[in-house]
C-alpha cells in the first residue's frame, strides 16, 4: 500500500533480497540516524547536505517498516544535546520536519500512519512545531504504523521531570512510594503508552545510546553498522530485522 504510494516519487518498493519471516516481527524499533554530516563530509559537501539526504531515508525505512509489520518506528532526530551546534546547523535542522511534512504528510495520511512526537516541545521554534503539531493532529485517528520522532528528546531529563513530579506529588499526599513501581515509571515517561524497543538501530559506527531511551532500551537488542544514515537502506534494516529473527530463535532454543 505505502509503496505503491510511494512509488510515485520515484523509488520503487524492493522486496528482501533474503527472504525476511513473518514470525517475531520487532513490534517497536528505534533508531539513532547518525552519520549524516561524516556522510557529506566525506563527499565534500555541507553537513547541511546531509542532513537534507538523511530525510530521504527516513521515508524509506518508514516504508519498510509499515511494509514488514511494525508497529512503532521511533527515530531519533534531535537531542537536548544538539542544541550546542552551530546555529546556522540548528537552524537548518528545524526546518525539516516542515520540510520533510511538507512532502510526505499527505502520503502518510494516505497510509493509515499515525504520527508522534516524543520529546520536549517548549523550545522548538514555532514553524517547527506548529508543522509536527499538525501531522500530529491530522494522523491522530490512524491506526496503522505509528511513527514517532525524538525531537528535542533527552532521556536523563526526561527520567528526572518523571522524578521530580512524582516526588511533587507525593510530598502533596496525591501518590504513595509504594504506588511507584516500573510500570508506573514507563507510564510517566514520554514515551507514555508506546512499548520498550525490542529492537535498536544505531547507523555510522558509534556503540553508545547517547542519553537515548536509557530506561525503555533495558531489554531490547542492540544491532549496529558503519553505514552511514543517508545510505541506510531498507535491504540494511531488513539484515537487522533477520538478525534480530536469529536471536530470537536462539533465546526459544534453550
Ligand atoms: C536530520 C536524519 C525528518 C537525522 C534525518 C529537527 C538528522 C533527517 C524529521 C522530522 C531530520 C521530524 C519530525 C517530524 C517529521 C519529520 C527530522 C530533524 C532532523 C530534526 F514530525 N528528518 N529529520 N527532524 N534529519
Amino acid at each position: 500500500m505505502l509503496q505503491r504510494l510511494w512509488a510515485r516519487l520515484g523509488k520503487s518498493s524492493p522486496q528482501p533480497a533474503q527472504p525476511l519471516s513473518s514470525d517475531n516481527v520487532p513490534q517497536h524499533v528505534a533508531i539513532i540516524m547518525d552519520g549524516n554530516g561524516r556522510w557529506a563530509k566525506n563527499r565534500g559537501l555541507p553537513r547541511m547536505a546531509g542532513h537534507h539526504s538523511g530525510m530521504k531515508a527516513v521515508k524509506h525505512i518508514t516504508m519498510a517498516a509499515d511494509r514488514i509489520g511494525v508497529k512503532y518506528l521511533t527515530l531519533y532526530a534531535f537531542s537536548t544535546e544538539n542544541w550546542k551546534r552551530p546555529k546556522a546547523e540548528v537552524d537548518f535542522l528545524m526546518k525539516l520536519p516542515g520540510q520533510f511534512l511538507e512532502i510526505e504528510l499527505n502520503d502518510l495520511i494516505a497510509n493509515n500512519v499515525q504520527v508522534k512526537m516524543m520529546g520536549y516541545k517548549s523550545d522548538l521554534p514555532d514553524y517547527t512545531l506548529d508543522a509536527v503539531e499538525e501531522a500530529i493532529k491530522r494522523t491522530a485517528n490512524n491506526t496503522g504504523l505509528i511513527l514517532n520522532f525524538a525531537l528535542n528528546y533527552g532521556s536523563r531529563k526526561e527520567m528526572l521531570e518523571a522524578i521530580k513530579d512524582m516526588a511533587a506529588e507525593v510530598q502533596q499526599g496525591q501518590l504513595t512510594c509504594e504506588a511507584i513501581d516500573e510500570d508506573y515509571m514507563s507510564s510517566r515517561l514520554l514515551s507514555s503508552g508506546i512499548p520498550d524497543p525490542d529492537l535498536l538501530i544505531r547507523t555510522s559506527g558509534e556503540l553508545r545510546l547517547s542519553n537515548f531511551m536509557l530506561w525503555q532500551l533495558a531489554y531490547s537488542e542492540m544491532w549496529f553498522t558503519d553505514v552511514y544514515w543517508p545510505e541506510f537502506t531498507e535491504e540494511h534494516f531488513y539484515e537487522a530485522i533477520r538478525e534480530y529473527q536469529r536471536r530470537a530463535r536462539r533465546y526459544g532454543g534453550v
